[in-house]
């Protein structure tokens, strides 16, 4: 029987992706940790336990008294609190990741799962359907914290075999979970201000581009990645992976048809450098051809399903 543990599973991506673990494996087969005991919460379905990543004696306690088989380490500081604090921001991106990959070696874990990012890429790559493997010059502390990431999960495949797999997440968005820290999250805060009747006030300028991608799709595709052959992985360091792309004029105008007085201004700030550093869109061949990776979900079926969902899964509605 496998025993999935996940760290950071408070997180925005934790919160969702625990679940589908739990819904694919069953409930007992999934230990949810976080770092804040008020993520426990988040978890009436499944065992719960805290972890700081950082403490690796505890880490692999756990490893060796759950009998766990395999990790996914989803606990780090994004973008742009990553800029705020950028020596802790390393410190726990890269210090976390390297006592995950230590302990998967040691107790011989099955499979281990890691987020890169779109921001491993930097003002020189293309900024076009970027290529898995363009030019790289990140210029982030978290982009090259994913960036040192990536190629020390390669590096422990190569070397000890540990079998690490990694997906370069574009902004994420769902109505589940709030985002914190990072450049792309105007793109989930929006639809709060929208189904609250509120403007929307955003961060970044009218016409940046950014690759995003709605959550449902971004489970699927770790899923996928997790469950495809050994074989098939050709890429040890992160797979390139995109659903869609849009500026903040758009997702506004996705709005407008739900709530047509709805407006937003621009007021851009040090997060705007760093989406300008970011791609435009992203080729993901890859991904296609090793484990059939296909996205669902367009702006205007990710905007349709937040609003009919979100103002349910807040109570929003009802706290009016
Ligand atoms: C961020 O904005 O920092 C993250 C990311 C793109 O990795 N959402």
């Amino acid at each position: 029987m496998s025993k999935i543990l996940v760290i950071g599973a408070g997180g925005q991506l934790g919160t969702e992706l625990t679940k589908a673990l739990s819904d694919k494996y069953g409930k007992d087969s999934v230990l949810a940790t976080d770092f804040q005991e008020a993520a426990k919460a988040k978890f009436d379905y499944c065992a719960f336990q805290t972890l700081n990543v950082m403490d690796k004696a505890s880490l692999a306690s756990i490893v060796s008294k759950e009998g766990v088989t395999q990790i996914y380490h989803l606990a780090a500081i994004l973008s742009a609190l990553g800029e705020k604090n950028p020596v802790q921001a390393w410190d726990l991106n890269m210090g976390g990741l390297l006592n995950v990959l230590e302990v998967a070696r040691d107790h011989q874990i099955e499979k281990v799962f890691w987020p890169s990012s779109i921001a491993v890429f930097g003002p020189n790559s293309d900024k076009d359907q970027t290529p898995q493997r363009a030019f790289k010059d990140p210029n982030t502390v978290y982009g090259i914290s994913k960036l040192a990431g990536e190629h020390w999960c390669e590096y422990y495949f190569n070397k000890y075999g540990v079998d690490v797999r990694s997906l370069r997440y574009p902004g994420l968005i769902g109505y589940k979970s709030l985002a914190g820290g990072g450049t792309t999250d105007y793109a989930v805060d929006i639809y709060h201000k929208a189904v609250n009747g509120e403007n929307f006030t955003c961060f970044l300028s009218e016409h940046t581009y950014l690759p995003m991608m709605y959550m449902d799709d971004a489970i699927k595709a770790t899923l996928d990645l997790m469950d495809a052959p050994k074989e098939n992985i050709s890429i040890r360091t992160s797979y390139n992976l995109s659903g869609m792309s849009f500026s903040p004029k758009e997702i506004h105008q996705s709005l407008l048809p739900f709530y047509p007085n709805f407006e937003i201004d621009y007021q851009p700030d040090f997060r705007q450098q760093i989406a300008d550093s970011w791609p435009n869109s992203i080729n993901d061949e890859a991904a296609k051809k090793d484990w059939n990776w296909q996205p669902a979900f367009d702006l205007n079926a990710m905007t349709a399903t937040i609003v009919n969902n979100l103002p349910q899964y807040f109570n929003y509605n009802e706290s009016k």
